[in-house]
C-alpha cells in the first residue's frame, strides 16, 4: 500500500466515523440545534424562564409571563406562529421546526396565534397530575415526546 493509498483509507475510515455519528445524532432528535445544545439543556434552559421565582413548578402567572408577553413581540395581545418560533429559535437555537411544532400543539383553538384566555387549557397539556401547576418533570416529559416525534409539518 503506497502512502496515497494510506492516506485514502484513513481519510475514508474518519469519513465513516463522522456520518455514524451524524447518523446516531439524527436518531436521537429529529430536529437540529445551532449551538449545539441537547434536548436535556433546552428543556433546562425553558424551565429557568418559565419558573421565575425558582419554586421548582410553573404557575399560570409565570406561564403567562413567558409564553405570552414575552413572546408577543408586536404587543398585540396575541403571539402569532412566527412571532412564537422566532422568539424560541433565537433564544434556545432549535430549528424551527421544532418550535412551529409546539406552536401548534400550544394553540389550543383552530385560532392562529396564542392567547391568555387559553393559558389553562395550554398548561392542561403539559400538566399530568392536574394540580394547575407544571413541574420540571411535566415539562421535560412532553417536550422531551416532542422532540422524539418528529412529526414534520405539512
Ligand atoms: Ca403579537
Ligand atoms: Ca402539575
Amino acid at each position: 500500500m503506497t502512502y496515497q493509498e494510506r492516506t485514502q483509507t484513513v481519510t475514508m475510515k474518519g469519513i465513516c466515523i463522522l456520518l455514524l455519528c451524524f447518523g446516531m445524532a439524527a436518531a436521537r432528535n429529529c430536529y437540529g440545534n445551532h449551538n449545539g445544545l441537547t434536548e436535556t439543556d433546552v428543556i433546562l434552559l425553558v424551565m429557568n424562564d418559565l419558573d421565575k421565582d425558582e419554586s421548582q413548578q410553573v404557575t399560570e402567572t409565570e406561564f403567562i409571563h413567558e409564553f405570552i408577553t414575552n413572546y408577543d413581540q408586536d404587543r398585540n395581545g396575541r403571539v402569532e406562529e412566527h412571532e412564537f418560533i422566532h422568539e424560541w429559535h433565537s433564544r434556545y437555537h432549535d430549528d424551527k421546526e421544532f418550535p412551529r411544532l409546539l406552536f401548534h400543539v400550544l394553540r389550543v383553538t383552530s385560532n392562529q396565534y396564542l392567547v391568555i384566555e387559553n393559558v389553562p387549557a395550554m398548561m392542561a397539556k403539559f400538566d399530568i397530575n392536574g394540580d394547575q401547576r407544571l413541574s420540571y418533570g411535566e415539562v421535560h416529559e412532553i417536550l422531551m415526546k416532542l422532540y422524539r416525534t418528529c412529526i414534520q409539518e405539512p
